[in-house]
């Protein structure tokens, strides 16, 4: 009954036209939502764990031996053969609180694990299913439950990540992912009543308070297949689910995957999931692992940009984390206990790239970061509208920073060495909560204005930037009113060339566009360039800008006499004499 009920409840917003929310958000007010994801915000960084049966074959199986977790269905490996490997899935040396432990000393304050990935097999003792760890293992027994008494015992957050719409092992779970084998074949609404909501109903029941649930590759997901899904939320109050239920459920954040954004979006949550070498599940073979001054700059990186980093480790078949991922971790750990001031907790605004670091905030104190530490020992921050009060060294010794500021600027006076080459914090203090210029892009040093998509802000309702096979654009672009426009600090005053890069198919071609900065802008009309990812750059013209600094590079459509606008992938504003 109660089941049923919320899906009734998902239904009609469904049916009224209404973007379908999580169970949570139909039901509460900004200030109810700012304090369930409270934690969230301050916790800045989390673990996943991709752990599974695929952790047997270890990314090997006929001449390859590159696989991850995906080796099933890269393999086309059929059903019955698939299931001997968990014959062998025996994960004596599992230690679930030494991996907690090891959470912490990394900094990672969550952690999501696969309850169910995309071969279908349960890491936990599911009763609609022989296909899980109770009875298709010498082990024989849960894996989720230890995991879950050990977070809490140490005041780590757990969170399940179910992949709620493949699943290569029970049938009609493979659907959109084609068929490699008979076993696989039925009905996915079936697939949905008889395994996935009953499992996600299993993970949500059994294993105590849990933080988050991680959706995963919403292929052919309804939102009537969806709805019971995101009902079932109900049932940990509190949590927080992300944007891959599917069936236009938009869940709690964004989840751009193996990369960052440019830079943070202004009215949505997210968090960047990464791998620590090239596969989310154990790879024997794949020694490609990311140094730690890498992993320390990206989640910075992500933390200036309002971002979460969940940062992934695939243990081996035997319960044991790969000792390089363990190094690394540690490494990362190791610069957040000196340094993490600057990262937890931050102010939950995104704020711009620097050139040489980044810049983060808390209240009344700003945290510059400094990746690339200045031969001359004299540091430029442009971008700080409060006046500086103190500046120290966060870290180490704290020793004061000599500082002026005049003009909007703050300089630095710094050590001929940089502290932490990794990235070495100073706080500054300032009068006032932190004023920082929002976002804009700098022209490079011969004054040229690169404008990417991915920079970009959208205004209007269809448009949006668009990324994979092929796109790296603003997109969907069906309605002339949106309008795309940069936040530019343009360092030579004068004329400036502008080129454009679009793709638009001959069957689109035709839109009038302006680019425009101030009064002064220039007009073309979109060209065929043969397909939606045929990109070609048009050299449009020339627009005179009156004065150096900040400004607002505008592009906007006059007319568009057929369907669409364009794919828009730059603009290039170059200085000519
Ligand atoms: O197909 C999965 C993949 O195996 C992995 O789980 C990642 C993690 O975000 N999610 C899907 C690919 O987007």
């Amino acid at each position: 009954m109660k089941h049923g009920f919320f899906a009734m409840l998902c239904g009609v917003l469904i049916a009224s036209g209404t973007t379908p929310l999580s169970a949570q958000e139909s039901a509460e007010t900004p200030e109810q939502r700012a304090a369930r994801m409270s934690w969230w915000h301050e916790a800045r960084f989390g673990m996943f764990i991709h752990w599974g049966v695929y952790a047997v074959p270890a990314g090997k199986y006929g001449d390859k031996d590159t696989h991850g977790e995906w080796i099933m269905c890269t393999g086309k490996i059929p059903v019955a053969e698939y299931r001997q490997y968990a014959m062998r899935f025996n994960p004596v040396k599992y230690d679930p609180d030494a991996w907690v432990r090891l959470a912490k000393e990394s900094g990672q304050r969550y952690m999501v694990i696969t309850s169910k990935h995309h071969d279908g097999f349960a890491l936990f003792d599911s009763k609609v299913t022989k296909w899980d760890m109770v009875d298709a293992t010498p082990y024989g027994k849960d894996l989720l439950k230890p995991l879950a008494d050990a977070c809490r015992k140490h005041g780590i957050r757990l969170g399940f990540y179910y992949s709620q719409a493949q699943d290569w092992n029970h049938p009609g779970g493979a659907a959109s992912r084609g068929h490699w084998d008979p076993a696989q074949d039925g009905s996915m609404d079936d697939y949905i009543r008889d395994i996935a909501v009953p499992q996600v109903r299993e993970i949500l029941s059994n294993y105590g308070p849990l933080a988050v649930l991680w959706w995963d590759t919403p292929k052919d997901m309804t939102p009537e297949r969806a709805a019971p899904l995101n009902a079932l939320l109900k049932l940990q109050p509190g949590i927080i689910s992300n944007n891959r239920l599917g069936g236009g459920f938009r869940g709690d954040f964004d989840t751009p995957e193996q990369h960052i954004p440019a830079r943070g979006p202004k009215d949505r949550d997210w968090e960047t999931c990464m791998t620590l070498n090239g596969h989310w599940g154990y790879c024997a073979a794949d020694q490609n692992w990311k140094s730690t001054e890498d992993l320390v700059r990206k989640l910075v990186d992500i933390a200036s940009k309002n971002g979460n980093f969940l940062l992934n480790v695939g243990p081996t078949a035997e319960g044991l984390i790969p000792e390089p991922s363990v190094d690394r971790l540690r490494g990362v750990g190791a610069w957040l206990k000196a340094n993490g001031e600057s990262i937890y907790g931050t102010d939950r605004e995104p704020r711009m790239p620097l050139p040489w670091g980044r810049i983060t905030s808390k209240g009344e104190r700003i945290f510059v970061h400094v990746f690339d530490w200045p031969s001359d020992g004299r540091l430029a921050v442009d971008v700080i509208e409060n006046p500086v009060k103190g500046a120290r060294l966060l870290a180490g010794t704290q020793a004061a920073v000599p500082f002026k500021q005049a003009g909007g600027v703050v300089e630095l006076g710094l050590a001929p060495a940089a502290p932490d080459p990794i990235d070495t914090v100073i706080e500054l203090s300032v009068e006032g909560p932190a004023r920082i210029l929002p976002f804009a892009i700098r022209a490079n040093a011969g004054g040229s204005l690169s404008l990417r998509a991915s920079e970009a802000e959208v205004h209007g309702k269809k448009a949006a930037y668009e990324h994979g096979n092929g796109k790296d654009n603003i997109g969907s672009w069906i309605e002339p009113t949106d309008w795309v426009s940069w936040d530019v600090i343009v360092a030579k005053p004068g004329p400036h060339r502008v080129e454009v890069e679009y793709a638009a198919p001959g069957g689109v071609a035709g839109s009038r566009f302006t680019v425009g900065m101030g009064k002064a802008e220039v007009a073309a009309v979109v060209q065929p360039t043969g397909s939606w990812t045929g990109f070609q750059t048009f050299a449009i013209g020339s627009i005179p800008v009156a004065e150096a600094g900040r400004a607002q590079v505008a592009v906007k459509v006059q007319s568009m006499p057929k369907s669409a606008v364009m794919n828009l992938k730059s603009v290039r504003l170059t200085p000519t004499p």
